[in-house]
């Protein structure tokens, strides 16, 4: 199983903005009302992460707006806001994103070079103003967050990760986030010596739900640093239950977009959206350029369900 790869990237940096001009990357993208959306990470003259909007009427080809939609607002955000997933919930937009900032809200030493990272919580009704309404935890190294599609057992809830493992979130309004509601799921597969997985993992995109259970698209890597794709299936009813993880990976760095950028050897995804039975997960390439690889669903399904 591997994914199909789109012959080129489809957003590429823009040198005529101050905003993104160097980097597009790690893009949200969901298929709503006839269109296709992207939220889409950029880096341009300041290098700060900020978040821009484009459309699309086939998923290919974008049209992008002229200033960021996303933006750093006070010293938890100031180094950049990053990597979004999107997902609709009650007829809302909700994005989750990374917030990096100078200031650090925990106690002990900073995550992150002098600051640290806040996985934040924004909502929207147009897709363009975003209000931020919550972090699921503050003062830890917790990234790689996203929500789910639909209540679980009448709850809200986040995948998070609280390195080195992914972990389960509810809540009951998507605002508060209490730790007493948090349960490890899964991560790195460390005792296996050739597993490429075995240092660090994350989730991708929003869950999707099958028959068989939420599939689940992932990333990790092993010592070399090289980021690649899994699946994991987790129980319908209770995601903390991991059904099936198969070994291999289905989607690794190959092409010159992937294997050279401002990060080298990264293909990194926050949206698998699944239209007509289609999975299309959008991807930065080497933290430089928005790449697209697809799959059928039922076969990603099959090979969830072989490992
Ligand atoms: C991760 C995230 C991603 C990035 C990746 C590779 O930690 O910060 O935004 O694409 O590293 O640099």
């Amino acid at each position: 199983m591997k994914l199909q790869r789109h012959p080129s990237p489809v957003l590429l940096p823009d040198p005529t903005s101050d905003w993104e001009c160097y980097n597009v990357f790690n893009p949200a993208v969901i298929y709503h009302n006839g269109l296709w959306h992207m939220w889409y990470r950029a880096q341009g003259l300041d290098w700060v992460s900020r978040i821009g909007y484009a459309v699309s009427a086939d998923g290919l080809h974008w049209n992008r707006l002229r200033r960021p939609v996303l933006e750093p607002h006070d010293g938890t955000d100031s180094r950049g806001v990053e990597d979004p997933r999107v997902v609709v919930l009650d007829g809302v937009f909700y994005m989750t994103y990374t917030a990096y900032g100078r200031v650090y809200q925990g106690a002990g030493k900073p995550t992150h070079a002098g600051g640290g990272i806040t996985p934040m919580i924004a909502r929207s009704t147009n897709g363009i103003t975003w209000e931020p309404v919550s972090a699921i935890v503050r003062g830890e190294d917790n990234k790689d967050h996203v929500l789910f599609p639909r209540k679980i057992r009448g709850r809200y809830a986040a995948l998070h990760r609280r390195w080195p493992n992914v972990w389960l979130a509810y809540s009951d309004d998507l605002v508060t986030w209490r730790p007493e509601d948090m349960y490890p799921v899964y991560g790195p597969r460390r005792e296996d010596p050739d597993a490429w997985d075995r240092k660090s993992v994350g989730s991708n995109g929003v869950p999707i739900e099958t028959p068989e259970g939420w599939l689940l698209i992932n990333h990790g890597y092993d010592e070399g640093h090289v980021y690649k794709f899994g699946v994991v299936l987790l129980d319908l009813e209770d995601p903390t239950r991991v059904l099936r993880r198969p070994k291999s990976a289905i989607f690794w760095p190959e092409e010159l977009w992937e294997l050279r950028g401002d990060v080298p050897n990264v293909v990194f995804s926050c949206a698998n959206p699944v239209v007509d039975g289609v999975v299309y997960v959008y991807y930065g390439g080497g933290d430089h350029v928005i790449g697209l690889a697809t799959c059928r669903l039922d076969d990603l399904l099959a090979f969830a369900l072989s490992g």
